[in-house]
């Protein structure tokens, strides 16, 4: 893909932008580490789950951050391409581990029964996998329109995204049902997190069919950093809360 020419407040956005994330997935893995021990111990692997994640987001946007700074040069008032090419890879690489775990976290949570809970854990892990080989393929395919390859495999990522936000939707559903007070809106909260956050994901993926490449550019590199944020360290924040209140319920103290 050829990198456009972008102003300096076009670059250094997006250069802050991924400094940022990698500030806040460095530091909210450190503070789940550090409150871990305050959560009884069922509900702790979700805990330890989303230290993973965003320590794996924070390792790989340190890289895309290097990328970044390597893809371009300045010259005269403005950033054009250095030539080395901006690796778009790390992003899904790193999706592919972090959003199945991200699921599982949640289901986690939530009451789903012994005898399924299997079954749905390996489905969503399935459709997590279809959904981001899908948006890779339209990602990097050069397409920019809605009825050329991003497109296409645009459309064909978001059936199994489908799944999953209906899947995760009904099974906090479920969980909450017979919730009362901080609880449930702790699960309420989450389930709009989620379909806020990841229904953000598809929209900014769309940047391209309506913008010029460097507007597009400018776009998805910030539109994808600031959803990472939510979904991964503010997500890891509620997940830690429910986990909390969880632990709470049963009386769980501290030893
Ligand atoms: C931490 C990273 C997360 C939660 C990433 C989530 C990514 C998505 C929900 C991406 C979805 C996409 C579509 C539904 C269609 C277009 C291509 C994608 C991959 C951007």
């Amino acid at each position: 893909m050829e990198l456009p020419m972008l102003t300096v407040g076009e670059y250094s956005l997006v250069y802050n932008m991924l400094s940022f994330c990698i500030a806040s997935m460095v530091f909210s893995g450190l503070f789940f580490i550090i409150a871990k021990d305050r959560i009884a111990p069922q509900y702790r692997m979700s805990v330890i789950l989303s230290t993973i994640v965003v320590s794996i987001a924070g390792y790989h946007y340190f890289r895309i951050f290097g990328s970044w700074e390597a893809a371009y040069v300045i010259e005269g008032a403005n950033y054009v391409a250095s030539g080395k090419p901006f690796n778009d890879a790390y992003r899904y690489m790193d999706w592919l581990l972090t959003v199945p775990l991200l699921v599982v976290e949640l289901l986690l949570l939530c009451s789903v029964a012994a005898e399924k809970k299997e079954g749905l854990i390996f489905n969503t892990v399935v459709a997590t996998v279809l959904m981001l080989v899908f948006g890779y393929l339209g990602e990097t395919s050069g397409g920019s329109s809605l009825t050329d390859s991003r497109g296409i495999y645009g459309f064909l990522s978001t059936i199994p995204f489908v799944y999953i936000v209906w899947v995760l939707w009904n099974e906090v559903s479920v969980a909450m049902a017979d919730k009362e007070g901080h609880l449930k809106v702790l699960y309420r909260n989450i389930r709009f997190l989620l379909i806020f956050t990841w229904g953000y994901y598809p929209i900014v993926y769309m940047a391209p069919f309506i913008m010029d490449a460097a507007s597009a550019t400018v776009n998805v590199q910030v539109g994808y950093t600031i959803a990472d944020v939510a979904a991964k360290a503010g997500y890891g924040c509620l997940i830690y809360a429910i986990a909390k209140a969880k632990s709470d319920e049963d009386g769980y103290v501290m030893a």
